[in-house]
């Protein structure tokens, strides 16, 4: 295709290229987009809104990406695609939606990554924000593309989640307080290591704000102007501690504990909601909201769907769902934050993940294990437990009630992606709750 001007070229007719192709069209910046699947979902909608702006799905057209004046990728592709080579040999950049939100935001971001609770910690943070008073929008990868946030009334905040695929070309973000929630294994299809994820992840630390820091986390950096939570008693400026016996979220002013609400008063006690929750407190801190507002909001929060949701009680058996769960760290906290004798139900696309770290945990509390999807193979080798295979989940659900007791739990949390079987977690969860309330 012959380009009679340079034109910015989005990559990805997903949500992503959509949101972008409708936010430069109205700066009346011309446009192409692309995609290399033949019908990718954001297609008809664009056709539909903007029959004016040229798409190329079913390929992607090196010649084109060569000539364009910036590149926009998604999310869903690397900037390691082949297609790419020319473009960037000859010095073209190539940029995220996140960097190009970052060009015309107007107000403070505060910028949440980690390989496991972003998405609850931006809610609550969003939620502390609002009972603050304050306006506030929030989104990124939690589902609304940052780039859609700007075409609504400049708030006093963004809150804004963003995903290591996400900061690859992410380079003048500069937010006012920003978190790495933890790391552990994910999307090692995408990385060459685990240490180039978790440089990643520490892109999310660039410019000039207040960084929080999880003390407990390993590969956590050392860095100047922090501030840090942890689960432990003897160390973080917002941490838990025992105070006559009893569990609190705490604050630490000048070596001086100032316990700020019990653990109890929380709607989900796990440690991994205390962890998140002290993440929340700690980045609410940075931006100066006010602790009565932060601690009226962590007591109203009830967690988010798919995410160790309580489905039902059938025959003295609880069922959660933790759709949300995919990979090896987020399912190690589930099993553990259910804290009793349960069956998994686990299996999907596991991205290229080492599962071994599921033998331990999971011989501790689960007696069988109902595996399902693509990797069901790969999982059956490192468990130690008795294994059972279901071709679907309607057969995962029912041959795992079968197998528990009444006292005893059923969790999915499949510590896979989904996409093998399923549109997205979303929908794997829901069918797995249709399945449940039918028993
Ligand atoms: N794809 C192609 N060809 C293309 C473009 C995309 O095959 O030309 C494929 C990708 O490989 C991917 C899928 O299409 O499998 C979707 O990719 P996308 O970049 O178009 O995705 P969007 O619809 O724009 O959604 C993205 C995020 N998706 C991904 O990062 C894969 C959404 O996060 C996010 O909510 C949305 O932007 C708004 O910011 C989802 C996700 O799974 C929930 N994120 C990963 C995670 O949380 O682990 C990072
Ligand atoms: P993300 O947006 O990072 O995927 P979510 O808040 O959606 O995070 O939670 C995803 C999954 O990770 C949930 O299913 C839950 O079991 C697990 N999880 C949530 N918070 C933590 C945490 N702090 N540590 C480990 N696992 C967690």
């Amino acid at each position: 295709m012959q380009l009679i001007s340079k034109k910015t070229v989005i990559m990805g007719m997903g949500k992503t290229g959509l949101a972008c192709a409708k936010f430069l069209h109205k700066q009346k910046i011309p446009v192409i987009i692309m995609d290399n699947r033949a019908s990718p979902p954001g297609l008809p909608l664009l056709q539909q809104q903007f029959p004016e702006i040229t798409s190329i799905t079913g390929k992607f057209d090196s010649e084109l990406l060569s000539q364009a004046s910036e590149i926009i990728i998604s999310p869903g592709l690397s900037k390691q695609e082949p297609a790419l080579a020319k473009a960037k040999s000859i010095g073209i950049s190539i940029i995220s939606e996140i960097e190009l939100f970052a060009r015309y935001v107007k107000a403070p971001v505060v910028a949440i990554t980690g390989s496991n609770g972003k998405s609850t910690v931006t809610t609550m943070l969003g939620e502390m924000v609002q009972q603050a008073g304050w306006k506030v929008q929030v989104g990124g990868n939690l589902g609304t593309p940052a780039i859609e946030l700007l075409c609504e009334p400049t708030p006093d905040i963004y809150i804004l989640e963003i995903s290591s695929f996400q900061l690859e070309t992410t380079y003048s973000l500069n937010p006012v307080a920003a978190v790495v929630l933890n790391i552990s294994e994910d999307h090692m299809d995408r990385y060459a290591s685990l240490a180039d994820y978790i440089a990643t992840k520490q892109l999310i630390y660039q410019g000039k704000g207040i960084f929080i820091i999880n003390a407990d986390d390993p590969y956590a950096i050392n860095i100047a102007k922090k501030i840090s939570f942890s689960l432990q008693a003897d160390k973080g400026d917002f941490r838990i501690s025992k105070q006559n016996n009893e569990l609190y979220l705490t604050k630490v002013e000048k070596n001086k504990l100032i316990p700020l609400l019990p653990v109890k008063k929380m709607h989900l006690q796990s440690s991994m909601m205390q962890a998140n929750t002290l993440a929340a407190l700690a980045l609410g801190y940075a931006i100066n909201l006010p602790l009565s507002a932060m601690l009226t909001a962590v007591k109203q929060f009830k967690g988010l769907p798919h995410r160790c949701a309580w489905v039902a009680t059938k025959r003295g058996i609880d069922f959660f769902n933790d759709s949300k769960g995919t990979n090896v760290g987020a399912t190690i906290a589930a099993i553990q934050g259910i804290a009793r004798q349960s069956i998994l139900i686990a299996g999907g696309d596991g991205k290229g993940a080492d599962f071994k770290p599921l033998t331990k945990v999971v011989a501790e509390h689960c007696h069988a294990v109902v595996l399902i999807g693509k990797d069901a193979p790969l999982i059956a080798k490192i468990l130690s437990v008795p294994i059972y295979y279901a071709n679907s989940m309607e057969d995962a659900v029912i041959k795992a009630a079968n197998l528990a007791n009444s006292g005893e739990a059923v969790l999915l949390s499949p510590a896979c992606a989904s996409f093998d079987m399923f549109d997205n977690y979303e929908h794997r969860g829901k069918v797995f709750e249709e399945v449940v309330k039918q028993l």
